[in-house]
């Protein structure tokens, strides 16, 4: 791969070269380089790690605080959906540079029930076809990222399914660095046969543990599915348990085994009251292992607002309970397919939220006593009763059987409907079969029994020595399939937007390259239902094509409606074509400081003609929006409907470097004639080389204002930071 600059669009083609000989740098998953009292940008950090090399930090950061970005302590994951993985790779890059280290790229639906490996670019549905092509590209890709960022990048997907074993060695020859895997989620979720799920899954920890991946289990899902999510707490811990215990049992490291932790509730309920004590008992529990946390997405709605709201309090209690991995979601998947701003939104909601509340275990604790200690005793004293009497009833298998998960009881109340699986039902029942006696795999990583001593007594713990190697060790030893499918394919999808790859044309896009979807945010003075229709009415006729309200929010039943419609528009715009005026040079506070601290200035001002308007000038001036004052200007105010002459008088006397004039009044274009007068007036008093004239209003153009013999002229929209600029720039 070539090596890119930052002002550089990584090229898919680049990618896409060469890739059957890719192959990845690095095994594992790497942790954040926690730093104690990180300095920087003046201010002391208690939670913080590493910076990095290249980052956009939060629109307050680049606007106040010269692009201050501390990272957080704990990975931030960014979940990737798009569907075409050549798209996702742009996503991924915006977001690293947000502050993810933990890409999640979602399956496309239904992959779970393929009954092996997938091969080629075919496009998803909800996520991407998980093939070794898509995935190597999307590894090579943030190899690159890593690099540009400064900070190595987790990529992370899914094993579950009939093939789940396929899919985590090829996860392991390929160096995906974290996975999905819980057999529980096979079976309630997918209904897959229990027995084989399990036996899956033993080799598929197998395999991930020697590719040292971490693992997410999948408790979060009950949270999701079930009625009232925050009374199946008990049976969530009792999830976890049986998934992180059959992990270790299978040689994963505890550390690289992390809980999916979702706070199960959310406002309006008192949501906090619900959440604290459960995240408090499963750090109690489950020491040692670590708490990937995610917001509640169980109770998300079209708002992105509302969920925002939801994400950020779900993060006071990560940070309550230090967990290890924040995951995100984004703010807009309570209404579609996630867009690429949604997902930069998430990360740094994240980043903003863990930023201000470092430090908070330093300043306050939990308490020991009282509501939180009862709580927490009370829910695990449920989880331990709920676990006593599954095995009561035989173990894991006969409790599904019988219904036990995803009741909506808050145990050991049952209201019997929870997920029921036969023990020989579902999908692969009866492919489970006793290894021969003279079984026998020569491959690394393999789990159970394996009797490789009938051939090389050595080969007991290296089976794989028989072969000399396999694809784990020997990655030439894989046989890389480049596309089944001739028509469902990277290379025409490429095709079709191909105008606008590299080119001259942009067009709108909210997740694939010049899709079109563009969104516009409406309010109608009209009840719920008229505003809808009225709403679609509208998008069609500013020709929005297929337009859809995605977001819905009643401000009053009659008074009016709030609403978000998407859609598709066809335009594109030629960028050689526009007429892009030069960039205005705007000073920042310490240019701005530095300068009038080494030469102060002292300038006067006033409203003149008959104009009583001074709002205007005064917002120029003043320090609490903004005016030149901020920046130590010293400023002569006049008032209002002063005449052209005191006001020159008023600088001659002051001795001031510049006259600010402000007229709002237009008839008869007085503005530029008063404008014309008081450069006369200089240029008769002889100051005209000494002094700037500087002129605003709501009507005042630049190039008139220019023309009757002033310097500079501001309309609409100036703020002091422009006019101080201008005054720091063109000293005389
Ligand atoms: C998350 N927001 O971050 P399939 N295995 C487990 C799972 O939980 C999942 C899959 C496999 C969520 C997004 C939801 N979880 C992911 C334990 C999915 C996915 O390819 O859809 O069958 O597997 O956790």
């Amino acid at each position: 791969m070539k090596n890119y600059e930052i002002n550089e669009k990584l090229d898919i083609k680049d990618i896409l070269s060469d890739i059957e000989n890719y192959r990845p740098r690095r095994r594992g998953w790497t942790w954040r380089k926690k730093i104690e009292n990180l300095e920087m940008g003046g201010h002391t950090y208690h939670d913080c790690s590493e910076p990095l090399k290249n980052s956009i930090g939060i629109p307050s950061a680049v606007q106040y605080f010269d692009n201050l970005d501390p990272q957080p302590d704990a990975v931030i994951t960014t979940e990737i959906a798009s569907g075409r993985f050549e798209d996702d790779i742009r996503r991924m890059r915006m977001s690293a540079w947000h502050g993810a280290d933990h890409i999640m790229v979602i399956r496309t639906a239904g992959q779970s029930h393929y009954d092996g490996l997938i091969e080629g670019t075919p496009q998803g549905i909800g996520g991407i076809p998980v093939t070794r092509k898509q995935v190597r590209c999307h590894r090579k890709a943030l190899d690159f990222i890593e690099d540009e960022v400064g900070r190595p990048i987790n990529y992370h997907s899914y094993v579950s399914g009939v093939a789940g074993p396929e899919i985590a060695v090829m996860f392991a020859e390929e160096g995906v660095n974290g996975a999905h895997q819980d057999p529980q989620y096979n079976v309630l979720y997918r209904n897959i046969n229990m027995v084989r799920s399990f036996v899956d899954a033993a080799e598929s920890k197998k395999v991930m543990a020697w590719a040292d991946m971490a693992q997410i289990d999948g408790a979060h899902n009950a949270n999701a599915t079930a009625r009232e999510a925050w009374k199946v707490m008990p049976e969530l811990m009792v999830q976890h348990g049986i998934n992180c215990m059959f992990s270790y049992k299978a040689g994963m490291k505890k550390e690289n085994i992390c809980l999916s932790t979702v706070p199960p509730s959310a406002a309006p309920l008192p949501c906090t009251k619900y959440d604290l004590p459960y995240a408090v008992a499963l750090r109690d529990f489950f020491k040692g292992y670590r708490m990937r946390a995610q917001q509640n997405t169980k109770y998300i709605t079209s708002s992105s607002r509302e969920a925002t709201v939801t994400h950020v309090l779900n993060m006071m209690i990560s940070k309550l309970t230090s967990a290890d991995i924040q995951s995100t979601i984004t703010p807009d998947e309570g209404r579609n397919v996630p867009w690429h701003m949604y997902n930069i939104e998430a990360c740094d909601t994240a980043k903003q939220t863990m930023v201000a509340l470092d430090g908070l275990l330093e300043m306050v604790e939990l308490k020991d006593s009282g509501y939180l200690k009862e709580e927490i005793r009370e829910l695990k004293e449920r989880a331990v009763l709920y676990l006593e009497e599954l095995l009561d009833q035989g173990g894991y298998f006969e409790a599904v059987e019988k219904g036990f998960f995803v009741d909506s009881g808050k145990y050991p109340e049952r209201h019997g409907d929870g997920i029921g699986r036969k023990i020989d039902g579902g999908i692969g029942a009866g492919t489970v079969y006793k290894r021969d006696i003279d079984y026998m795999a020569p491959v690394t990583a393999h789990f159970g029994y394996n009797n490789v001593a009938q051939y090389d007594e050595k080969a007991v713990d290296d089976p794989a020595r028989l072969i000399d190697g396999c694809t784990l060790e020997k990655p030439d030893k894989i046989i890389f399939i480049d596309e089944l499918d001739s028509e469902d394919n990277v290379a025409n999808r490429m095709k079709e937007a191909e105008k606008y790859r590299n080119s001259n044309f942009v067009k709108p896009e909210v997740e694939w390259l010049a899709d079109g979807t563009v969104v516009v945010e409406i309010f109608l003075p009209t009840d719920k239902r008229t505003a809808e229709f009225a709403a679609l009415e509208i998008a069609g006729k500013m020709n929005i094509k297929n337009p859809e309200v995605i977001h819905i929010e009643v401000l009053h039943p009659s008074e009016g409606t709030r609403l978000q419609v998407k859609g598709k528009v066809d335009i594109d715009v030629d960028i050689t074509k526009l007429k892009m005026p030069a960039e205005p040079v705007v000073l920042n506070d310490d240019e701005l400081w530095e300068a009038i601290e080494k030469r102060p200035m002292k300038v006067v001002a006033a409203t003149i003609g008959s104009d009583e308007h001074s709002v205007g000038l005064r917002e120029i001036i003043d320090i609490k929006h903004g005016g030149i004052e901020k920046w130590g200007i010293e400023v002569e105010y006049l008032g209002t409907s002063c005449p052209v002459e005191k006001l020159v008088d008023a600088a001659i006397e002051t001795n001031a470097e510049a006259i600010l004039a402000s007229t709002i009044i237009s008839h008869d274009e007085v503005h530029y004639q008063n404008m014309k007068k008081i450069h006369d007036l200089c240029v008769e008093k002889g100051i005209r080389d000494k002094v700037n004239i500087v002129c605003g209003g709501t009507q005042v153009s630049n190039e008139m204002a220019v023309k009757t013999g002033v310097d500079a002229g501001f309309g609409r929209g100036t703020k002091g930071k422009h006019v101080a600029t201008f005054l720091v720039t063109h000293r005389k």
